[in-house]
């Protein structure tokens, strides 16, 4: 694919100033979707659980905030009417520059988000404080005349998104900071709830209701498997987006080709200060960025390097040894994004949002599972009147 850019910044070094980044990422063969029973599983809970729910937390990661836009939350919040609102996680390792775009796109899509660092007291507090908000305004709505102070199940959350995005750890941050609302007389501490780690795929059924503030009868959520889109809905540069994301299995994609990828994408962003201590001078070459790491590392493998390479940008690691070892220029670096449509000058995110959300809605895991008994009871359940 032939791409333009919104803009490439070169270093005032003279060197630099003839290096001309790759316009065009070669046609690799690799897989394009991670797609497992489990997910599928989850997809029909999700679907069960839909009734009772009052409000869907799709999470995202914000280095790659078009590649983790999971279709089937918008599939699910639109044909079955519930309330979305979009979380965006690892904001301590996303370029602000992203700001800009995602106020722009969610204004055209009418969607509301905000973006935390899931593991912070902070994040958890800010997102804890517009559920309260969201639950009141719901309240407001459906009960104007202000008869009751909550509903008789209180407020039901669905926390769902791509897998590693953060889900688990924000469902953990989030009983930590409602837990001054809840009645823990014999004084014990609260205990993680959910199971949480750096691979894809760590939380494999969907979870029991879990209580997370004891405000107005309560808020509650499930924490769910992360979900993955169908070869259909994918193409081969969301693939390797996810990959350094670490949102799909990182055996999926050759680790060279992930590294060769990364390359190409700092160099369309003008990042060259996170590798040049490594080559010298900008490259459009991985061979010459990994025989560079190579040396300076101690290592002889290829594929090591480039294991080594990624999954420092994966867990954030770079972004400190990256500008330490960098140049002076490099101290106001900024992190860099995993994916090419936010630095494409034409790209139009509505229009290929609903493009893809009409590719997705022919697929048979989609249609609608019976629920069983104590669903359908409890579905009814949490109504007012
Ligand atoms: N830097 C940073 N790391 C985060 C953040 N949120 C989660 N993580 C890390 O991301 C990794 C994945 O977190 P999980 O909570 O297990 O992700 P998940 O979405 O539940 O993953 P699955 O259950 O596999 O779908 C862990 O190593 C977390 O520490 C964040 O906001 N910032
Ligand atoms: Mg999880």
């Amino acid at each position: 694919m032939n791409v333009s850019v919104k803009c490439v910044k070169y270093s005032g070094r003279r060197l630099q100033s003839t290096f001309v980044p790759r316009m065009v990422f070669p046609d690799f063969n690799i897989p394009t979707s991670d797609f497992k029973g489990h997910q599928k599983k989850a997809i029909q809970r999700a679907q069960n659980l839909l009734p009772q729910l009052n409000l869907l937390v799709e999470l995202r990661d914000s280095r790659a905030p078009i590649a983790t836009r999971n279709l089937i939350f918008d599939y699910l919040s639109l044909e079955k009417k519930v309330d979305r609102l979009v979380v965006y996680t690892k904001t301590d390792q996303c370029d602000p520059a992203i700001i800009a775009s995602l106020n722009k796109w969610h204004k055209e899509m009418d969607e509301q988000y905000i973006m935390i660092d899931g593991r912070s007291k902070k994040g958890a507090k800010d997102l804890l404080h517009i559920l309260k908000w969201k639950y009141d305004k719901f309240l407001q709505k459906n009960d104007p005349g202000k008869k009751t102070v909550g509903l008789p199940l209180g407020y039901r959350m669905l926390i769902g998104g791509m897998p590693n995005v953060g889900k688990s750890t924000l469902v953990n941050s989030l009983r930590f900071t409602g837990y001054a609302g809840l009645d823990h007389s014999d004084g014990s501490k609260p205990k993680k709830v959910a199971k949480t780690g750096d691979q894809a795929g760590v939380t494999r059924n969907t979870s029991e209701c879990i209580r997370i503030s004891d405000y107005k009868g309560g808020l509650f959520l499930y924490d769910t498997p992360g979900i993955s889109l169908p070869a259909k809905a994918m193409s081969k540069q969301r693939m390797l987006s996810l990959s350094l994301c670490g949102c799909v299995k990182n055996n999926l994609v050759d680790p060279v080709i992930q590294a060769d990828f990364l390359l190409y994408l700092l160099n369309l962003q003008g990042k060259y200060q996170f590798y040049t201590h490594y080559t010298t001078t900008p490259t459009n070459n991985i061979d010459i960025l990994l025989s560079g790491l190579k040396k300076q590392v101690g290592m002889t493998n290829e594929n090591a390097a480039a294991i080594y390479w990624t999954d420092s940008w994966r867990q954030g690691r770079v972004l400190k040894s990256g500008l330490r070892s960098g140049s002076k220029k490099s101290s106001k670096a900024t992190p860099a994004l995993f994916e090419l449509e936010p630095i494409l000058e034409n790209f139009q995110y509505k229009k290929t949002m609903q493009e893809e959300l009409e590719i997705l809605k022919g697929w048979d895991v989609l249609s609608q599972p019976l629920l069983n008994k104590r669903e359908k009871h409890l579905s009814k359940a949490n109504t007012l009147f």
